[in-house]
Formats: structure tokens, C-alpha cells, sequence
């Protein structure tokens, strides 16, 4: 009851100031009231610790209710898309940002948990839930790693379509997955470690299935593994996990082969890493396997000849074109540097190919692609890697800040920049509230020409020697006067620019960013003979991962992954432009994980940064509802015998009428050029309630006539 007087929206608040908004954040966290709205927008900080507001009978107090009938909740936005989808047959979105650890992932968890109580529910309906509940778990588990930042951090993006009937019973998903941070199989950084699985494998599977792997099931055992230092996490129980993933992979309808591809790529994973290397005693430029009895597990693992894959790890092929004989192919060794790049590069590919193939798994077992007309809407669920800084920044940072700065611009495009511009063109007295817009940043990142993937292609593309320092020097040929792109050359002072590094001034802080490794990582070729090789598996799933496809064999330059994945953002914000968007907007309260410690200074700059205080501005200032006249007229005629059943005059004059007969006064309203808009949400639903029993009436009045009619 207390929560009736106490403000949940930042929009009510009486003062609209960077402090008042920080210190209502803070009451209400220290209350563990962890939401709070901007209208319709649901402010999140991270509690660090479990509360009790999950429950069955949580979920059935916020089922079907009006967004501000109960004290703000990650319920309402679920249910606020849910309905909206049934009642207006609308696709929805609800995207969910904020920085690493800030608590997305476990806030797309609660809304798919949430959605999947409140729709209906039959045998096979409930079947197709568990699927969709079941896949994060296992996506988790592939997909996830314990960071510096956070223990249970996504290293690639997803996007979720829950996809429903006309009723609003979920009948299927479709997950689309964003560049997986696969640097990490080889190169886990200090005090973080790999992808879950690794761990959950080997401290979780019994004897027989360890033997099988020829797995000892010691982490330590494994040079992957050992390289950070850390291989284990609080809280974290890689048996009980295991076991889980066991359980939801037979849930999701995985057979026992494929089972078994995904642990035989694992295992052959964590044997590649063991290979050892050395110099040919013969030869400088030769690099030999020291130990091959380990390559014959390899081999078997995934099943293809172990001289294939020696010969793969230890030779390049190249076509020999010389002018007076046919084209030949020729073997020529690898050197020691050349192979062991080469190993690392196969585990990096292998695990990458596993997760996409894994994906299309599941997605093979949920996806309701039958054309039997009860495919209606969907709710698209973001959950993507959050910003992130870390002591060195590489290509990985790179291309998840980038992704966020793409997110913040939706977010910026949706409800700041479009709502005002659209008061204007209506013709709505408007008091422009600024706002700092990123485009800016996108541009320096993304533009055709002069940006940092520009350049960085442009560099990968062209014929001689490559090198980082090389596109570090186009970077401050061209940007150097960019206002967020900062380095060593233009600043000949700052101290904490390296040479071999540029700043870019991110809308949520700067980073540095290391060159190395960029030119690599955009170009990210597979040595031919490797996929060679594992196209040869007598196993359909792995020849399914590495297809021979025409590129392989015309040596053309594949398309870089900076380009690719800027084609992936453009149709990501092209998809959910075209749905009816909801926004989570997560805070992370400190920087160790704690629970009850909130840091202002962090998440003031969050607030900041995040664009919030600008957004409760526009809110305030703004109206919650708008539609077109005739839309407008044509759902509320019936409410006055006027306007009842068709209005013939001017719409404007009908609108008016319609809203009198509501009991609306003449602020609570404004008429533009095209549209109605409304200001409060609470008048916008007293017109829908009065519309409700308004239709209840008609149909009374229908059914009594066709009793007397009987
Ligand atoms: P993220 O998804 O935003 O980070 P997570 O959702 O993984 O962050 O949250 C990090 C951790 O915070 C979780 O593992 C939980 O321990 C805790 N947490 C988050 N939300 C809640 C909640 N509502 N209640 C209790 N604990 C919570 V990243 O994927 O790193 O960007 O890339
Ligand atoms: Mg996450």
C-alpha cells in the first residue's frame, strides 16, 4: 500500500535532476525495489542477490494488469508486450542494454519464464515452453564464460522470436546469435576462464563418458584451461550444471548422435590445446608434433584420418601456377610460429562452427516454420553483450561496444529524436530537450569511408604484408581529427595511450584499444587444408560445420568479420524497427558483484550515459498515447451516440466529442495535424475501460434482442 505514495516513476518525480533521479534510485534499491519506471520504459539495478518477487503468485498478481496498478516490475514489461501482441496483433520487442554485469541475461530469463506462465496452455503447448525455456541453459553453457566483470558473462549477442497463434499460445522461436567471442577457447585472459561447457564436461560427466573422451576430467590437465589461472566459480557447480544441460538438450529433442558430436568437439578442443610443438631437427622452417599418439585421439574424436589432420596442422597447401605447367598443388611445411597459430586456429574454428551448428540444432527443434496459417506474431527478446572495458581492450571489445553504440542509437532514435520530431511535424508546441546523440561514434566506426572498419578492411584487403601498426597509421591519417577518436600521435603526451593503441570516447566511457590482433581477427582465415580435413569426417554433423564451399576454392577474400558483422547490426535494428518496441534499461550498482552496495558515482554515470534523465524530460513533457483520426475514431465511436456508428464530419470534431462524453478537459489532450495525442496513461485507460464496458453493453443488448428475436 505504501508504494501508492511513493514515486516509482521518474516522471513524477516533483524536482527532474541528475541527483533527485540518483537519489530515488538509490532509496528504492536500498529498499530492494529494483525497478522503477519512465512510463513505459523499466529502469533495472542489479540486486546481487535473490529476491523474493519471482514467485507463481508474483507472476499471477501481474497477469493482465495496466503498468501502473502495481509497483513497477520486469512483469510488466513481459505482460505489457504480451498483450499488446494478442490484443493489437502487433510483433513486439523488448531490448534489453546496459553494461556488462548490469543483469540482462537473467532479465530475458524472467520475461521468458513470465510470458510462458500467463500464455496458454495445452500438452503440446506446454512442450514447445520447455524447448524455449530449455535452450538457455544450454545456450548458457556454450556460450557464456566468467569474466573480470562478470561470472556468468555472454560472450556472443542473441536475439530471440518467441513466435505465437492467433490466441497468444506460444507454438515456437527462432534464435539468431551474434559473433561469439571465440578468442577465448585459446586465450582465456587472467583470472577469467573459457566457455562454461569446457568446465561442466569434465567435472561433470561420470567415467565412462570421460574414458570415451579420453578425458581425465582434471582441469588442470588442459593447457586451455590452465592459461588463466582461474578454472573455477563461486557458486557455480559444474556436476549439477552438466547434468542440467544433459537434461535440456534431451528436452530440446537432441539425438544421441548429436549429443555426442558436441562432446566429441569439446574433448578433441581440449586435446588440440595439449598438442606440443617443436623445430625439425633438420630444418628451421619445419615444425614437428611432439606428441602424434595425441593426434590419433583427435582423429577419432572427430572422425576423420589421423594422417589428414597431422598433415593439415603441419603443411599449408598452395597452387602452384607455374606458367609452363598445368595448376598443381604443392605441400609446403608450416614453420613453428605458422603451426602453432594454426592449432589455435582450428580449436577457435572448431568451437566457433560447434556453437553456430549447436544453434541451428535448436533452432531446427523449435522453430515453427509450418505453413498452416497459425503462425501470427512474435515478441523478439534482445539480450547482446553489454559494454565493456577491460585492462586491454582488443577486436573482441571492439565489436561488442560497437554493438552497443548501435543499440544506444535505437534507443536514442526511438524515444528521444523521433517522439520530438514528430511533435514538431504535428504542429505540438515543443520545448526541445537536448539530448547527446551518438551518431556520431557510429559514423567513426562504421561509415562506408573514413572509419575504423573502413580502414580496417581496407588494410586486410590489400595485396603485400599486413599489419596492425599499418592500420594504426591509416586510423591517424584519416580520423585524426575525429572529436572521440583519440591516440598516441595526436596526443604526443597522454601516458596512457600506447603506441601500438587509439581511443575511442564511447557514449558510455572511453576505451583504449590494442592494435594487435585487429587485422588478424577481421580477416579470420582458416588455413584451407584445415577445413579440408574436417569436411573429410566420416561424422554428417561436423561435414554440416565445414562445407567446402566455392570460396575455399577459389581463394577469393572472404567478406571481413567487420563487415559482416556491420551487415548483422544493420538488419538487427532494421528488424526491430519494425516491431513495437519495450525497453529494460539495466543498472549495475557496483563494481565487485556485491549485493546492498550502490556506487553512486557508477551509476550516476550510467544514468548519464544511458540517456535517462533526458528521457523522463521528454516523457514528462510529452504524450503517452497518440494514434492517426480515423484509427482513433474508429475504436472509440461507439463510446457516444454521436459518433455511433459512423462519424461523418470533420475527424477533429469527433475526436473532441468522443473525448468530452470520456470526461476529458482540454490539457489533458492536443489535437495535431494527423494524430490524437494523450498525455496521461491513467486517461488513456479510462477510455479503454469505458470502451470495454461499453462493448459489454452492445453485446448484452445483442444477445437479449437475439433471445426475443428466438
Ligand atoms: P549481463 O547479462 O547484463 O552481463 P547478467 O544478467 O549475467 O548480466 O547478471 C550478472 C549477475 O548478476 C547474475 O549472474 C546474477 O548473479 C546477478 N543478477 C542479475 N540480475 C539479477 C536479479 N534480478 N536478481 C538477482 N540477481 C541478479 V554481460 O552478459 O557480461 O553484458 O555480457
Ligand atoms: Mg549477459
Amino acid at each position: 500500500m505504501t508504494e501508492e505514495i511513493e514515486v516509482s516513476d521518474f516522471v513524477m518525480m516533483s524536482d527532474i535532476s541528475e541527483q533527485s533521479m540518483l537519489d530515488l534510485l538509490k532509496e528504492r534499491f536500498g529498499k530492494d525495489k529494483i525497478y522503477t519506471l519512465i512510463r513505459d520504459v523499466v529502469v533495472s539495478v542489479n540486486p546481487y542477490k535473490k529476491i523474493d518477487i519471482y514467485s507463481k503468485r508474483d507472476i499471477d498478481r501481474y497477469k493482465g494488469k495496466n503498468i501502473y496498478e502495481l509497483p513497477p516490475h520486469i512483469y510488466t514489461v513481459a505482460d505489457t508486450a504480451f498483450l499488446n501482441l494478442r490484443d493489437q496483433e502487433q510483433d513486439q520487442c523488448i531490448i534489453i542494454s546496459g553494461e556488462s554485469g548490469a543483469g540482462k541475461t537473467e532479465a530475458s530469463k524472467l520475461i521468458m519464464e513470465y510470458i510462458a506462465a500467463v500464455s496458454g496452455s495445452s500438452l503440446e503447448v506446454d512442450k514447445v515452453k520447455s524447448k524455449l525455456l530449455e535452450s538457455n541453459p544450454v545456450l548458457e553453457a556454450f556460450g557464456n564464460a566468467k569474466t573480470t566483470r562478470n561470472d556468468n558473462s555472454s560472450r556472443f549477442g542473441k536475439y530471440m522470436d518467441l513466435q505465437f497463434d492467433f490466441l497468444g499460445n506460444p507454438i515456437g522461436g527462432m534464435i539468431t546469435t551474434y559473433l561469439l567471442e571465440k578468442s577465448r577457447v585459446v586465450n582465456p585472459a587472467k583470472d577469467e576462464r573459457t566457455f562454461h561447457i569446457f568446465y561442466h564436461l569434465l567435472g561433470g560427466a561420470d567415467k565412462s563418458l570421460l574414458d570415451k573422451l579420453h578425458l581425465t576430467g582434471n582441469f588442470e590437465d588442459y593447457e586451455y584451461l590452465k592459461k588463466s589461472n582461474c578454472t573455477t566459480v563461486t557458486d557455480l557447480n559444474d556436476k549439477t550444471q552438466f547434468n542440467s544441460i544433459l537434461k535440456a538438450l534431451d528436452c530440446i529433442g537432441f539425438k544421441k548422435e548429436e549429443q555426442d558430436t558436441l562432446f566429441n568437439c569439446i574433448a578433441a578442443i581440449l586435446h588440440i590445446g595439449n598438442l606440443k610443438y617443436n623445430k625439425d631437427e633438420n630444418d628451421d622452417d619445419k615444425a614437428v608434433i611432439e606428441n602424434p599418439e595425441l593426434c590419433g585421439i583427435i582423429s577419432e574424436l572427430l572422425n576423420v584420418q589421423t594422417d589428414d589432420l597431422i598433415s593439415a596442422l603441419t603443411y599449408r597447401t598452395v597452387i602452384d601456377k607455374n606458367k609452363n605447367s598445368d595448376q598443381k598443388n604443392i605441400k609446403v611445411p608450416l614453420n613453428l610460429e605458422k603451426a602453432l597459430s594454426c592449432q589455435d586456429t582450428l580449436a577457435k574454428t572448431l568451437y566457433e562452427k560447434l556453437f553456430s551448428w549447436l544453434v541451428g540444432c535448436i533452432n531446427n527443434n523449435i522453430f515453427h516454420g509450418k505453413n498452416d496459417g497459425t503462425h501470427k506474431y512474435v515478441i523478439g527478446v534482445l539480450d547482446i553483450y553489454g559494454f565493456e572495458i577491460f585492462k586491454t581492450n582488443g577486436f573482441e571489445q571492439f565489436t561488442i561496444n560497437y554493438c552497443n553504440e548501435k543499440l544506444q542509437q535505437l534507443f536514442i532514435e526511438l524515444t528521444l529524436k523521433s517522439e520530438q520530431e514528430e511533435y514538431n511535424n504535428e504542429g505540438i508546441k515543443w520545448e526541445n530537450i537536448d539530448y547527446f546523440n551518438n551518431q556520431i561514434i557510429c559514423d567513426l566506426i562504421e561509415s562506408k569511408t573514413n572509419s575504423v572498419i573502413a580502414l580496417l578492411n581496407e588494410e586486410c584487403i590489400r595485396p603485400g604484408v599486413k599489419s596492425d601498426m599499418a592500420f594504426l597509421e591509416k586510423l591517424n591519417n584519416n580520423v585524426i581529427n575525429h572529436p572521440h577518436y583519440d591516440s598516441r600521435e595526436k596526443t604526443r603526451s597522454s601516458k596512457d595511450i600506447d603506441i601500438n593503441m587509439f581511443k575511442i570516447k564511447h557514449y558510455a566511457g572511453d576505451v583504449i584499444y590494442t592494435v594487435d590482433g585487429f587485422i588478424e581477427k577481421n580477416m579470420d582465415l582458416l588455413y584451407n587444408d584445415i577445413s579440408f580435413v574436417l569436411n573429410s569426417s566420416s561424422n554428417p554433423s561436423l561435414r554440416e560445420m565445414f562445407p567446402q564451399n566455392i570460396d575455399n576454392i577459389s581463394m577469393k577474400i572472404p567478406e571481413t568479420i567487420g563487415t559482416q558483422f556491420k551487415n548483422s547490426m544493420g538488419q538487427l535494428i532494421k528488424n526491430l524497427t519494425s516491431k513495437n518496441p519495450h525497453y529494460i534499461r539495466c543498472i549495475k550498482p557496483n563494481n565487485n558483484k556485491q549485493s546492498g552496495v550502490f556506487d553512486d558515482e557508477l551509476c550516476l554515470h550510467q544514468c548519464r550515459y544511458l540517456g535517462l534523465l533526458e528521457n523522463v524530460r521528454v516523457r514528462r513533457a510529452g504524450y503517452c498515447y497518440r494514434k492517426e483520426f480515423s484509427k482513433f475514431i474508429e475504436r472509440f465511436k461507439l463510446l457516444t451516440p454521436q459518433t455511433w456508428p459512423n462519424w461523418r464530419g470533420e475527424p477533429q470534431e469527433g475526436i473532441k466529442i468522443i473525448l468530452k462524453a470520456a470526461g476529458f478537459a482540454d490539457d489533458d489532450y492536443c489535437i495535431g495535424k494527423t494524430k490524437v495525442f494523450i498525455k496521461k496513461p491513467q486517461m488513456v485507460f479510462h477510455l479503454e475501460n469505458m470502451r470495454n464496458d461499453k462493448e459489454n453493453d452492445i453485446a448484452t443488448i445483442i444477445r437479449a434482442n437475439w433471445y426475443a428475436y428466438i
